[in-house]
């Protein structure tokens, strides 16, 4: 049987779409995820999302596997992806829709502008220790500027759930991290029970953040949109930044807002379609 695939990108942070809204469970296992996010052996993504249908009173369901074939709760970029590949499926691709969507973290709602980008309401950030979750400090303490020994250095660390883990770092210089060797050893640090996903942080202006990310099940990713909602809340919390702030990826930009209204996270940034292809279920590592 060959399932149809498409693919999307949100600032490069890439992944394969998979219209799921015939039954519950994925198509695909995690091992065949793996398979496919493969960039020289399978189509190359940074996940694999899948469209399932609503619960719980949602529109519909997002399920997301990681390029390791862990499963996330929740996935910025993806869900703006998602949004667009819902309204193409629904046949209503211009429209100014917005969705309710059963994740993991609880029901996040994209809206498709008319300009093509998706603002998403992301819910509330989440700040002790036990929902993030971190051994960083007790349970029901916030980890905001706290030391975290990595690499034999000392970094100051805050923590933020965006319904999956983060820790967040500020430098003077982004580019001068080596992510590619400390960002695993963040990720499997033993304070992170779950794993954490892992940015570096350099604050620009009070309104403008430069990031790098290391993500977990992903490793070093081109965007993370959960990754720059909890960012912009530690450099608020750290007295960094202002509660609305472009944060600028290797891939692009995205617009964060903390509003001070209902405390939620706002996520405005684009969705792109890429191609649209066909690969057989049985597909299998070439031996
Ligand atoms: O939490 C995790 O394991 C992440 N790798 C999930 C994906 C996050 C994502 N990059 C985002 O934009 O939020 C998709």
């Amino acid at each position: 049987m060959a399932i149809e695939f498409t693919k999307y990108h949100g600032l490069g942070n890439d992944f394969i779409l998979i219209d799921n809204r015939q039954q519950t469970e994925p198509y695909l296992t995690p091992d065949q995820a793996v398979l496919w996010c493969d960039r020289h052996f399978g189509i190359g993504a940074d996940g694999v999302i899948f469209v399932l249908p609503g619960q719980s009173g949602a529109d519909y369901t997002m399920r997301i596997f990681n390029s390791d074939g862990s499963e996330p709760e929740m996935c910025g970029n993806g869900i703006r992806c998602l949004a667009q590949f819902i309204a193409t499926l629904e046949g209503r691709p211009d429209a100014s829709l917005s969705y309710r969507i059963h994740t993991l973290a609880g029901v996040i709602t994209p809206k498709l502008e008319a300009n093509g980008n998706v603002t998403v309401d992301m819910g509330l950030p989440r700040l002790l220790a036990s929902e993030i979750p971190t051994t960083l400090t007790t349970p029901n303490e916030k980890v905001i500027n706290q030391p975290l020994e990595v690499a034999g250095q000392t970094w100051d660390v805050t923590c933020v759930s965006m319904g999956n883990p983060h820790c967040i770092t500020f430098v003077e210089d982004v580019a001068a991290i080596a992510l590619e060797t400390i960002g695993s050893q963040f990720e499997h640090h033993a304070v992170f029970p779950h794993r954490t996903n892992t940015e570096f942080i350099q604050v620009i202006r009070p309104d403008y953040l430069k990031m790098r990310v290391w993500e977990r099940g992903a490793g070093i990713t081109l965007a993370c949109g959960t990754g720059a909602c909890a960012s912009l809340v530690a450099a608020v919390l750290t007295g960094k930044s202002a509660r609305r702030a472009t944060i600028e990826l290797p891939g692009g930009c995205l617009a964060i807002e903390w509003s001070e209204i209902d405390q939620h996270l706002y996520m405005t940034g684009p969705a792109d379609r890429v191609f649209t292809g066909n690969l057989t279920k049985s597909f299998e590592y070439p031996r």
